[in-house]
């Protein structure tokens, strides 16, 4: 990607919803580069917009009763005012709504037909509104599923224009193979690769179904057709630099690199460098795809209500920290999941302790020492082998960052930090002084500024303003000259004064944002906490009473019915015992002996109901099988039965 010239994009983002922490994911990567691009003195343009068009956006307007491009207005413009609010340093925010894109749309459309690229003919398949994607029956889930978001698919069949992707198969793959980083990281080009050897099918690029899209050139006579979104959308990257209206710069900016996250690759990687091949125009240099972010392990969904909205985060947690994190926390390419505890861990840590503390040491002991002043003349001559360490670093990084390893990248560029740290936990400056070795403890002082500024310089395109401001204490301005003295041409550091200042990562001991969902799940548990609690100091209670306490799952195990007494004797020779037969509607009465003769009569028990426990291990009582018990109630006054207080139905349970 090192050139003199950049051109960096994030993917246009779709206006049926408002952007949430993975759209500034992609954004915050891209901002990065650019600004890195630009502090190397490249000149540099950076892309990013909105995609109006297309069934989804106009189903999402509908939903809402709204005017389509009314909506699209009010959804497009969230994301711009977000980019702004984050001081994303875009030099241009496209919509696909703009004029001057439909008609670079409409003339790319042109050239594809005269190439030969583009017939008519009719489509019959399955498309997913959700992902805009059109897919084969073979590749459906259960005959009727998007294979990539699992939605519904509906059934299309319409007369479509289509463009011949099957001629690019062979182009596509060559260009692959003969750009190993034409797609980032290596492992998502192999996937493409594999995906193409399956073969390609012709794309259906226009749609007749509904009308909320770039129309077809009047030349073609056919007002039914509309473009397929994602030629209108990817067609961006060429209109923004005026492609169909205005060409003078359309050359100027041939390297390019698209930020996208995986799930829009196949987009990017084989329709786009297709059409492209098929205008004849210029193939990216690098298509960056980078991982899917979730939410404490689950995907963000907003029925689940766990989407991060990513101006809340920026607002409690610091928008440069904010960046940090999300650079530092995931590699490139692979997923990471959003916790507040690992954003709170990289501010305490790695940005508090590492980094900010450093800049403290240094105001600290310049202050005490030196009334401030702080020189560099003399490093090398004590510290010679803790800057070979920080150089081996510093050497290390550039080519990380154009592969787009920002991770590793943020990584390494700690290891100086770590250098500097030690140097004075080894050096003892506070001991140094002591024995008269101003020298020395000078030198330790410019080590760590020197240190300081090459970090903050390196890291400026990841946390403007925070490296700004440390170097402002260092007493230099960030700009491409500094960046090319200090960090190209090894410039020390001219002799500064430090001021005392506020620290610049003031510790983080609580979460700071509410998580609706997480905080109702907190109160439920500590609800069922509490229950527990409650529940275990009743049981001990009356555990010491000597009643000893049940669950509802051990009450619900006991099986109680009402039943009638159909038939009720005496037991011959017990005073105690009565022998009664009780319906329980069931095939055949029970037969149950009860012990309650002393109260009640067989006359008096016939034909009344009773609650029965029904499912009891049958019992031997004076060799009679009793299959189940009566209940009652028993005080000093005697014994009652408990019985329903309305007639119930032999049989019906009790609980
Ligand atoms: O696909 N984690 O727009 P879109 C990480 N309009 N990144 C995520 C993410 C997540 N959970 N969710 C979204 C479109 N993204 C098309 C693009 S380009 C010519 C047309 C990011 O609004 C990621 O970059 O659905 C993904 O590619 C993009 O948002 C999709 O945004």
């Amino acid at each position: 990607m090192s050139c003199k010239k950049s051109y960096i994009t994030t993917p246009i983002y779709y206006v049926n919803d408002v952007a949430h922490i993975g759209h500034a994911y992609t954004t915050i990567i891209a901002d990065t580069l650019a600004r890195y691009s630009r502090l190397i003195g490249e000149d540099t343009f950076f892309l990013t917009g909105t995609d109006e068009h297309g069934q989804k956006i106009e189903e999402a307007a509908k939903k809402r009763g709204e005017d389509t491009q009314a909506y699209a207005d009010k959804i497009s413009k969230t994301f711009k005012d977000l980019w702004d609010d984050f001081d994303i340093s875009y030099d241009k925010f496209i919509r696909t709504t703009d004029e001057a894109h439909k008609l670079g749309v409409q003339k790319a459309f042109t050239k594809m037909h005269e190439k030969g690229d583009i017939y008519k003919d009719t489509y019959s398949g399955h498309y997913c509104i959700s992902c805009e994607t059109f897919f084969p029956e073979t590749q459906l889930v259960d005959d009727e599923f998007c294979p990539d978001c699992g939605k519904s698919t509906s059934i299309v069949e319409e007369e479509s224009y289509f463009f011949k992707l099957s001629a690019y198969e062979d182009k596509l793959l060559a260009w692959y193979e003969n750009n190993p980083d034409c797609i980032l990281p290596k492992s998502k080009r192999n996937e493409v690769i594999r995906f193409v050897e399956g073969g390609l099918n012709d794309l259906s690029i226009t749609r007749t179904s509904f009308d909320w899209g770039v129309k077809l050139p009047n030349d073609f006579n056919d007002p039914k057709h509309v473009m397929y979104v994602w030629l209108d959308a990817l067609m961006n990257y060429l209109t923004a630099l005026g492609y169909g209206t205005d060409e003078a710069n359309m050359d100027k900016y041939p390297a390019r690199v698209h930020l996208i996250g995986k799930d829009i690759l196949r987009f990017h990687a084989i329709y786009w460098p297709a059409f492209l091949m098929s205008l004849d125009m210029p193939l990216p240099k690098h298509i960056g795809a980078h991982g899917w972010w979730t939410r404490n392990g689950e995907k963000m969904s907003k029925s689940k209500g766990n989407v991060v909205n990513p101006k809340e985060v920026a607002d409690a947690y610091g928008l440069e920290n904010f960046r940090y994190f999300m650079l530092r926390e995931v590699p490139f390419g692979g997923d990471g999941d959003f916790s507040q505890r690992a954003l709170i861990d990289r501010i305490n840590s790695d940005l508090g302790n590492d980094l900010g503390n450093l800049l403290n040491r240094l105001i600290g002991m310049s202050g005490k020492y030196f009334e401030g002043r702080v020189e560099c003349d003399l490093v090398s001559k004590y510290y010679q082998a803790e800057l070979d360490e920080m150089q081996t670093s510093l050497d290390k990084l550039e080519p990380m960052f154009f592969e787009l390893q920002l991770h590793r990248f943020l990584e390494e560029l700690w290891r100086p930090l770590t250098v500097a740290n030690r140097a004075i936990d080894k050096y003892q400056p506070w001991t140094m002084i002591k024995e008269g070795k101003t020298e020395e403890t000078m030198a330790l002082n410019g080590l760590i500024a020197t240190i300081l500024a090459k970090v903050s310089l390196m890291l400026h395109a990841v946390m403007p303003q925070t490296t700004a401001t440390v170097c402002e204490a260092l007493g230099f301005e960030i700009t491409p000259e500094s960046f090319k003295n200090i960090i190209r041409n090894g410039a020390i550091l001219e002799a500064f004064v430090t001021q005392k200042r506020e620290p610049l990562f003031p510790r983080i001991e609580e979460e700071l944002l509410v998580d609706a969902r997480l905080e109702a799940l907190k109160k439920e548990q500590e609800e069922a906490e509490a229950k527990k609690k409650a529940q275990k100091e009743g049981k001990e209670k009356a555990q010491a009473e000597g009643v000893a306490l049940i669950g509802i799952d051990q009450f619900f195990a006991t099986s109680l019915k009402v039943g009638t007494v159909v038939k009720a004797e005496e037991v011959p020779k017990s005073k105690k015992l009565l022998l009664l037969q009780v319906d329980l509607g069931e095939d055949e009465p029970r037969q149950v002996v009860a012990g309650i003769k002393e109260w009640y009569s067989a006359e008096e028990m016939l034909n009344t109901q009773v609650c029965v426990v029904a499912n009891l291990k049958p019992a031997k009582l004076m060799g009679m099988i009793s299959q189940g018990m009566l209940l009652a109630a028993k005080d000093e006054n005697g014994l009652c039965m408990v019985r329903p207080e309305q007639p119930k139905t032999n049989g019906t349970p009790i609980g």
